[in-house]
């Protein structure tokens, strides 16, 4: 009898953990690469997961190696790199923009903010912001517009 009851418990905490899971999967997994001294990462991350992606935190010592494995051009790389839906997400693009890119489906490798623009997720420095464009990159490395953001807006 006691064995019964612990086998029913042990069926309803598995029972539970699935329903955990299932809230879980609503969430877009997201794997990010970081170099653990970067804190506009980190800010960044919680921008993205603040928009309902769930991260898999990845922190690596060697950033340019993780750019090279996904093709990122050198001229577009920034600090961070994450992984959606097979996607490369380049530095600190907002999430709408990836949204977009999850939407639309590009036929490229990824989509980036080049360097650090400032005001972009993440990357708020008190008031002070920058244009930036984040742009999509193909296999070839060759960029285009992929959305435009105005300081102030
Ligand atoms: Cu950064």
């Amino acid at each position: 009898m006691k064995r019964l009851k612990c086998l029913l418990s042990a069926l309803l905490l598995a029972s539970s953990m699935t329903t955990v899971a299932g809230e879980a999967a609503a969430d877009k997994e997201m794997t990010v690469y970081r170099s653990p001294t970067c804190g506009c990462c980190g800010k960044w991350i919680a921008h993205v997961k603040h928009n309902h992606f769930a991260i898999k935190d990845i922190v690596s010592d060697d950033m340019q190696a993780v750019k090279q494995k996904f093709g990122v051009p050198s001229e577009l790389s920034s600090c961070h790199t994450a992984i959606v839906d097979g996607y490369v997400i380049e530095g600190h693009v907002p999430a709408a923009d990836i949204e977009k890119l999850l939407k639309t489906k590009p036929n490229v490798v990824g989509i980036s903010a080049p360097g650090m623009p400032m005001g972009s997720p993440g990357m708020e420095m008190g008031g002070r912001q920058d244009d930036y464009t984040v742009v999509s990159f193909d296999k070839d490395g060759k960029a285009q517009v992929f959305s435009e953001h105005k300081a102030g807006q």
